[in-house]
């Protein structure tokens, strides 16, 4: 067998090459310098025609730029490169050089077969009846001056002038277009034959030279409006009307191309883009079939020679991962779309959890929960306006109960929006942001965005933790740098909380104020709870021998059948404690303020308070012994200062505590026994509380108003932070964005027991919770309606009054359709049996749990915070 000669299969082989391939000859296919040229090319638009992701149309686009074919310009877009005049100039007076001399070469190493076919070439050009084709003229007159190059026999002078090639083509694209330049193309070219066949070099060498420039005088003439045509502003002004243009033209191309034989090509686009949507490896054999037609290709191995110099490029999406994980933030929790989509997928790409929401809103409940449960800030990330605007909530609801979280929204073009020109979801979205958060920035440029995140993650961690905002204008995604400067961009946030340690001075103040106290009270809030100083306040409760008081979130920091919690005797300690010690709780409305009837004889207590932020201490009232610290280091100094012989608090006052809460659970413990059908409040939750004492790992959430209050009360939690529930705002809607963060973020099964209105909040975000097949289990109180379902319409009209909902409405059914578990219980056996199935199976389920609509109160148990009507008072007595 005689030897082949094949060439050897490049393993760098990339679909990129084909990418960059198909883009370069149909950027060199078209009439740049024709006049109506719209130059811009739509990154998502040929990722789209395309069908691949934007990520290797954007590194092609890079070495389209590296090549001088297209130029990127910030804020602008990618454009098709347009020389200067004097560019343009100087191309062809080099070309002429070059060519003649080429010439020269070809009548004394051109054999007379060639030129015999070049002959052929030229008169098969023309067409038998000599009538020119134009366009058709117009390729094999450029092909014409490529042969001669070849035809010289000097490689060197053929791979030089390839660049030039390239720009030169379009040049004399257009021109022979012009001034009847075709007819005089054409006897120019069987002059030069002539010469070449003659072996006349001198003559060959002029003539060539000559007819190149003439095309140069032709262009100084004629082209003067290119002087200042490279004017991508005029293509800004015809962006949308052109848009469609080139990707229509490329597509047009690419099938002309495919029908022409390289259909390898488009095959392996199409496996690219079925690969991408079915999430498998692409095909590799198709990959590596067209690998070999391309690996004997000159183009292919050019390709390659500039693949290395791609493979050192990164971008700002990538960036924004990198220093993501960087920073150990492995989950992001977002709603997917303009510009950020691709955003999602990348960090999916690269390793990090991406939980997608139906809502903004439950997005961002769901990162200040990862937030509060981790002490790490969870990511939300939304796109512009709307979706920004639907992640606000969330982000000032983090802010107001100190739970550190990001917010990054994508952001429109900031030159328009600031010029309020009406850009695609326009917003000036930091200026809204920043009364609401902690903190706010905006990053402009690829290098800055390892700066911004960690400047984002420090802001929400350290001191009083909060909600910050990062705005990233969608340019910033598609920006490029040198992937190791890149690298090198990015910051580790180094101790993201540092420990804010008291004075020596504020421990012994706050000390000999505690030894004041015969009746001390410490109330824990849920800034103790997001510390996860457990140990240090079991050991400073249990040391001191302080009854404490949990906050609605702080429960389970200490089991709630701990000996020292007054929970069941919340009235009678606020009221007649005489030293209180607050740890990470504020004294807002849901303490009173400190002041009133709440707590007692005016004047009779005195404070002390831990809280990492100064500007707590006397926010409502005045306190005596301000601890400003972290609490971790301040209950070390203080368990230390407290000694080994602390005086407990006296029987007097832990007695007549123990005595108040035996009264309160004694009155609660028949309550709970109740059968009633439909179910009350104390019967339903008597069955859950019984399911949390026997699963007490799992994460209880709550919203709601009756059934917030009662829950509150009836359900201990023996865990830390495994009770979430509407904070500081009562806000509702947190519900399914805090169960899918707590599973997702503890890997624990949830229970989240929600009334029917509040459910309603965050109803669709059961489909995440099935998409993602979370241990959730949902039980809606259903009572009809908010706090109770039984108001009337007074006018007797059709609509039902303001706070009813349709009657018996099927929640479960919702949950069925979705593929979860959908259970409808009437009693509490059901119930308990539905909800024990549920935690036991980890399938997300909803249990609709029937609740007599007489059973609540109006606001639960705060509904003394409702503005009286005086006319409506007097309208009901009469
Ligand atoms: O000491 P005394 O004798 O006083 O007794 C106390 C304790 O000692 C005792 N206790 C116990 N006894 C026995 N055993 C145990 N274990 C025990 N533990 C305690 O019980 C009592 C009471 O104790 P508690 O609860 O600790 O004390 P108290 O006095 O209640 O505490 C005061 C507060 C203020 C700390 C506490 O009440 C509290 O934390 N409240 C929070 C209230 C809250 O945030 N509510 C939510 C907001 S209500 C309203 O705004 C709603 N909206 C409007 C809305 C909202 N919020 N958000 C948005 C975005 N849009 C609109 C809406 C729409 S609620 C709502 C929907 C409501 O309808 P649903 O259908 O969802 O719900 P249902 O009402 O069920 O129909
Ligand atoms: P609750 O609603 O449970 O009463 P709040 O949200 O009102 O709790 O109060 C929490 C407090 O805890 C805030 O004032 C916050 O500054 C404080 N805090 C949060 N983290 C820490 C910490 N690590 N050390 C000290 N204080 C903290
Ligand atoms: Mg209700």
């Amino acid at each position: 067998m005689s030897d082949m000669k094949l060439k050897p299969i490049s393993n760098d082989f990339t679909i990129k090459d084909h990418l960059y391939g198909v883009l370069r000859d149909h950027i060199l296919g078209i009439d740049i310098y024709g006049s109506d040229e719209d130059l811009r090319l739509d990154e998502r638009q040929l990722a789209s025609q395309l069908g691949v992701s934007r990520t290797p149309i954007r590194e092609v686009l890079a070495r389209l730029a590296q090549d001088g074919l297209v130029e990127i310009i910030p804020r602008k877009g990618v454009f098709i490169h347009r020389k200067t005049m004097t560019e343009i100039l100087d191309m062809v007076i080099t070309w002429a050089a070059l060519e003649s001399m080429a010439a020269r070469l070809v009548t004394i190493h051109a054999s007379d077969d060639d030129l015999l076919l070049l002959r052929r070439f030229a008169q098969g050009a023309v067409g038998e009846s000599n009538s020119i084709p134009i366009s058709e003229y117009s390729d094999a007159n450029v092909t014409f001056h490529q042969t001669i190059l070849e035809l010289s026999g000097c490689a060197l002078l053929k791979t030089t002038t390839d660049q030039l090639f390239m720009q030169m083509a379009a040049i004399r694209r257009r021109a022979i277009h012009e001034d009847d330049r075709a007819s005089k193309s054409v006897s120019d070219h069987m002059q030069i034959i002539d010469a070449l066949e003659a072996r006349n070099a001198d003559l060959a060498s002029n003539l060539v030279r000559e007819h190149t420039m003439r095309l140069h005088d032709h262009i100084k003439l004629r082209w003067t409006v290119f002087s200042n045509s490279e004017n991508k502003t005029e293509s800004d002004e015809h962006e949308h009307e052109h848009e469609n243009h080139i990707v229509t033209e490329f597509s047009k191309s690419t099938q002309d191309k495919a029908n022409a034989g390289e259909d390898s090509v488009a095959m392996a686009q199409s496996d690219l883009s079925m690969s991408q949507s079915t999430n498998e490896t692409p095909n590799l054999k198709t990959i590596k079939d067209t690998k070999e037609e391309h690996s004997m290709s000159d183009q292919a191995a050019a390709n390659q020679d500039t693949e290395t110099d791609v493979s050192t490029l990164t971008d700002g999406f990538h960036l924004v991962v990198d220093a993501l994980k960087l920073n150990d933030i492995n989950t992001i929790y977002n709603v997917p779309g303009i510009p950020i989509t691709d955003l999602g997928r990348i960090a999916q790409a690269e390793g990090m959890r991406v939980i997608s929401f139906r809502h903004e809103q439950h997005a961002g409940y769901a990162a200040s929960i990862a937030g509060y449960l981790t002490k790490k800030p969870g990511v939300a990330l939304t796109v512009s306006a709307p979706g920004f605007l639907n992640g606000l909530t969330a982000l000032a609801n983090a802010t107001t109960n100190c739970f550190p979280m990001i917010l990054i929204s994508g952001s429109s073009e900031r030159e328009i929006v600031d010029l309020q020109q009406g850009d695609y979801e326009e917003m000036d979205q930091l200026a809204i942001a920043k009364p609401l958060c902690k903190a706010a920035f905006r990053v402009l440029h690829a290098e800055d965005i390892g700066i911004g995140i960690a400047r984002a993650i420090r802001a929400a961690c350290s001191g009083r933790p909060g909600g910050v905002y990062l705005d990233l204008p969608a340019q910033l995604f598609s920006q490029v740098m040198d992937a190791e400067k890149g690298k090198q961009s990015l910051v580790k946030v180094i101790d993201p909380a540092p420990a804010q340690l008291p004075s020596p001075a504020a421990i012994t103040r706050a000390v000999d104020v505690l030894k004041t106290a015969k009746k001390p009270l410490m109330i824990i809030g849920k800034g103790a709870a997001y510390a996860q100083e457990d140990e240090l306040i079991k050991t400073f409760v249990e040391k001191s021998g302080i009854p404490y008081l949990p906050m609605s979130m702080a429960k389970g920091l200490l089991p709630d059948d701990h000996p020292q919690s007054a929970a069941a005797a919340r009235s009678l300690v606020l009221k007649e404690a005489d030293v209180v010690i607050l740890v990470g709780a504020r004294l807002n409305w849901l303490l009173s303020h400190g002041k009133g009837k709440t707590w007692g004889a005016s004047g009779a207590k005195r404070f002390i308070q831990i809280d990492i932020e100064p500007r707590e201490m006397d926010s409502n009232v005045e306190i005596a012994a301000p601890l400003v610290g972290d609490i971790g280091s301040c209950l070390e100094l203080l368990n230390e200062a407290l000694g080994s012989s602390w005086q407990k608090p006296s029987d007097d006052w832990t007695g007549t505590i123990n005595a108040k809460k035996s009264g309160n659970l004694e009155k609660m413990a028949s309550k709970l026994m109740s059968n009633a059908v439909p179910m009350d409040y104390h019967g339903a939750l008597g069955s859950m509380r019984q399911v949390i004492k026997d699963n007490p790992d799992v994460i209880l959430v709550n919203e709601g108003a009756n059934t917030l209050d009662f829950a509150r009360s009836i359900i201990d939690i023996y865990k830390p932070r495994h009770r979430i529930d509407v904070g500081t705002w009562g806000i509702m809607g947190i519900g399914q964005g805090a169960s899918v963060a707590a599973a997702v973020e503890t890997g624990k099964s949830v229970l989240a027991i929600e009334g029917d209105s509040a459910f309603g909040f965050s109803g669709m975000e059961i489909e995440t919770i099935c998409r993602y097949n979370l241990p959730v289990c949902i039980v809606v109180f259903n009572n009809n309606g908010i706090y109770r379902g039984t108001d009337k319409n007074p006018t007797g009209g059709d609509d039902v009054a303001p706070t009813v909902f349709v009657k018996d409405s099927r929640y479960d059914m919702m949950m069925q359709a979705f593929g979860g578990e959908g259970v409808y219980a009437t009693n509490t056996d059901e119930l308990g049996r539905a909800v024990r199935e549920a935690l036991a199976s980890g399938k997300p389920t909803l249990v609709n749990a029937i609740i007599d609509e007489n059973a609540g109160t109006e606001s639960g148990r705060i509904g003394n915070l409702n503005p009286q009507s005086i006319v409506m008072q007097n309208k009901a007595k009469s």
